[in-house]
């Protein structure tokens, strides 16, 4: 059965996590799917809403599938490369994510949340890595993504001391980018969604894949990179109408918003 859950919404893809009885735990069955859809995504799809049912976003590693099991390291080391694999697909796929965040974003849930483009939470969202105190690892990437997010100071800390940081710590720290007050994050997150699906396709290519992409790099190789990437996107002819649209004042004004 589909623990993931695949609509298409014009050039949006909503894709649901459906285990809300498990709080969304992440098993082999759905990773894979997670990786099937970002390997080779319809063409027609511009961003990807990526929320779940129930109340909780994801709770992480299946705990009782590891624990049913019983895996060796290899094979516990294999399935964390699967996840890394779709993880890194989505992060890196050129195609905007904009999650929906509730209640508990833990474990590999945090790590599925840190590999999304724009994180949207709900006043009920909380973030922890409960891995130290129930004396397993992460293995989902945090150690990479969240780390930094929030730098790998408070990683350690958050996993140390076992905190978990509200809707409101997280979003200071960056793990949230919004706080949703009116209406849900799921409809907020469809909105931004479907506005970012229709930026100039190259430049959602050059922001997805180049950004983390250049702060791996050296100075001098990330800028050189940089100047390479926007070479491209601004010399395009697509470009001319946007800058007449502007030249006649008949382009959004910018304001100060969230
Ligand atoms: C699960 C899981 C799970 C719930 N795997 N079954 N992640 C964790 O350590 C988080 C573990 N989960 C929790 O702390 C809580 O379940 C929640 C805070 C997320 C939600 O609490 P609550 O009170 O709404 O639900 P619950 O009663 O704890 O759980 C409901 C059911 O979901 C229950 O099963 P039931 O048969 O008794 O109904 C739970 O067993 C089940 N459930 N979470 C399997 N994670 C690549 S390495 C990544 C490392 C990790 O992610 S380690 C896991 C970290």
């Amino acid at each position: 059965m589909a623990t993931l859950d695949i609509e298409q919404r014009g050039k949006v893809a909503i894709l649901t996590l459906r285990r809300p009885d498990r709080r969304n735990a992440l098993d082999e069955a759905t990773t894979a799917q997670i990786d099937r859809f970002f390997d080779r995504p319809d063409k027609a799809i511009r961003a990807v809403v990526l929320q779940a049912e129930g109340p909780h976003f994801c709770a992480g590693l299946d705990l009782r599938e590891h624990y049913e099991l019983n895996r060796s390291p290899v094979e516990f080391m294999r399935m964390c490369q699967d996840w890394h694999r779709a993880f890194d697909r989505m992060q890196f796929g050129s195609i905007p994510v904009i999650s929906a965040l509730k209640g508990a974003v833990v474990g590999g849930g945090l790590e599925l949340a840190a590999a999304t483009h724009v994180r949207v939470a709900d006043r009920t969202t909380f973030f922890a890595l409960p891995e130290g105190q129930r004396g397993v690892y992460t293995g989902g990437g945090a150690t990479v993504r969240v780390a930094r997010i929030m730098t790998p100071a408070r990683l350690i800390d958050m996993m140390i001391a076992a905190r978990t940081y509200d809707v409101q710590r997280g979003f200071e720290v960056g793990l949230a980018h919004e706080i949703v007050e009116t209406g849900t994050a799921e409809a907020r997150a469809l909105a931004i969604a479907e506005a970012a699906a229709e930026h100039y396709d190259l430049t959602n290519f050059g922001i997805i894949t180049g950004i983390w992409r250049v702060n791996d790099m050296s100075t001098t190789d990330g800028l050189y990179a940089e100047a390479l990437m926007a070479g491209m996107i601004m010399t395009n002819p697509n470009l001319r109408p946007s800058l007449e649209a502007f030249f006649a004042k008949a382009a959004p004004r910018l304001e100060p918003k969230e």
